[in-house]
């Protein structure tokens, strides 16, 4: 059994609040929001970040950024703008091992450091 808390949410052993959901990715509200939308969209497969990702992930990459913009959409901050923001490892402010995109908006975001 994984250990992992995000695998734990894709094999439903502990709730959230899934927004959506298909073969490939599961998306969810955040736990912890930072704005008044924020939603983190993951892989299925067990990946402990970007740097573990390969040429054969490319596919899955690209859905998962359509299935971000898709849920901006969904939730009205498409128009308004928004962000979609990837923490990798420690020093990328990454907590949770498991490879997730934040989808946030709803106001406008804070301090740009890239
Ligand atoms: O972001 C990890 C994010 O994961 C952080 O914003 C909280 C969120 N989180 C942690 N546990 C849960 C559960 N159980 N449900 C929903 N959201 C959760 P990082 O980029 O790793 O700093």
């Amino acid at each position: 059994m994984s250990e992992c808390i995000f695998c734990k949410i894709i094999n439903k052993e502990i709730p959230s609040q899934v927004v959506f959901e298909d073969e490939h990715v599961l998306a969810f509200k955040d736990i912890n929001p930072v704005a008044p939308v924020h939603l983190l969209v993951i892989p299925k497969k067990h990946r402990e970040s970007l740097n573990d990702i390969d040429v054969a992930d490319e596919a899955l990459l690209g859905h998962i950024l359509v299935v971000a913009k898709k849920l901006a959409q969904e939730s009205g901050i498409a128009d308004s703008g928004y962000r979609v923001v990837n923490n990798c490892g420690d020093d990328g402010g990454q907590v949770v091992k498991h490879l997730h995109f934040h989808v946030i908006g709803g106001q406008p975001l804070g301090v740009k450091i890239c």
